[in-house]
């Protein structure tokens, strides 16, 4: 049982994680394809817990820019091949830096704009796959870069809202099973292009606020599954979104995600007693910032980065 955060031990598993010694360990192996993605969670998590002055900044961003590739678009990882879910991770770890303005700008979002199908949906690489995950990337993605005019915004968001359940969820495509984690996307997306107005608030708050367990604080994706650390960032901040977190018992989320903590080699798990990663450590981390969590940075909901560095990017030349 734990009854605090234990950021310096989570500081230390992130900072061995991304160092060279341990490129060989299994987590390292699993995830040398998404390493963008990795990176993306592991510095968001430092610079939640205000310490992102414990990596080289010059090492990391000189990395991310050996995965972009001519198309503009960036890999997982060296040598790999671009995708928009690494492009958006590459580019929010330079927003995280400050280092936008290495950025070609024009290319990058190229990229992204060409990737939007004719009933604005996005396709998520030159192969074609199409998810409401890609929608929430180009959009957050086109915002971050003060782009979002290379698209057409509004077939976007119709798209989106084609994807809306009858349960006020959403899919990853028009009539798919409503996911939280797809939740986030859609919200996400219609939030910051200002289209909150299309949620049904009320229905989709009652759906979000059941995934909480009872007896464990935890909360799922979808009914009848276990409860998830990483759900407390997808539902949470899609209920804050939608103006209606204060729909589940706050105290018992903190504690599920305090007791998923690994105590003496940081890092946090899936859930109570089960194996730590990187991407559960962040969603936890970030899940405990939307909770206010004393110490902790605030996150935007919308954008998945610290609030003074959306400040930064939005409210700036
Ligand atoms: C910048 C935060 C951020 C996100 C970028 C990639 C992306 C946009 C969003 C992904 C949204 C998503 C679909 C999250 C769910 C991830 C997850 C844990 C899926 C597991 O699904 P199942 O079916 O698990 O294996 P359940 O919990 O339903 O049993």
């Amino acid at each position: 049982m734990a009854d605090k955060l234990v950021a310096d031990k989570h500081l230390r598993y992130i900072l061995n994680l991304m160092a060279e010694k341990k490129k060989e360990s299994f987590e390292s192996v699993v995830m040398d394809h998404l390493r963008m993605n990795g990176a993306y969670w592991g510095l968001t998590t430092l610079a939640l817990l205000d310490k992102l002055g414990s990596v080289s900044e010059d090492e990391v961003v000189s990395w991310v820019m050996t995965c972009q590739h001519e198309s503009g678009g960036f890999a997982g990882n060296t040598g790999h091949d671009p995708h928009v879910l690494y492009t958006l991770s590459a580019v929010q770890i330079l927003a995280l830096f400050d280092k936008l303005n290495i950025l070609d700008v024009e290319k990058v979002s190229n990229y992204i704009a060409g990737l939007q199908n004719e009933d604005g949906s996005f396709s998520g690489d030159i192969w074609g796959e199409v998810d409401t995950r890609f929608s929430y990337i180009a959009i957050c993605c086109l915002s971050i870069l003060k782009c979002l005019d290379k698209i057409n915004v509004k077939k976007a968001v119709d798209y989106i809202v084609s994807c809306k359940n009858l349960d006020g969820g959403f899919g990853c495509s028009p009539g798919a099973e409503s996911h939280a984690g797809q939740i986030f996307c859609c919200v996400g997306a219609l939030a910051i292009t200002g289209n909150l107005h299309r949620v049904d608030k009320d229905l989709l708050g009652w759906w979000l606020c059941e995934r909480q367990d009872y007896e464990s604080g935890g909360l799922n994706g979808r009914p009848e599954k276990l409860p998830d650390v990483c759900y407390s960032w997808w539902v949470l901040s899609s209920l804050i979104m939608i103006d209606r977190v204060h729909w589940i018992e706050k105290a018992k989320l903190v504690k599920f995600i305090l007791d998923s903590q690994d105590m003496d080699n940081g890092g946090i798990s899936d859930r109570p007693s089960y194996t730590v990663d990187i991407f559960h450590t962040y969603f936890g981390v970030a899940g405990l910032s939307l909770l206010e969590y004393p110490g902790v940075k605030t996150i935007d909901p919308a954008y998945a980065l610290p609030v003074h560095v959306i400040n930064r990017i939005l409210f700036t030349k």
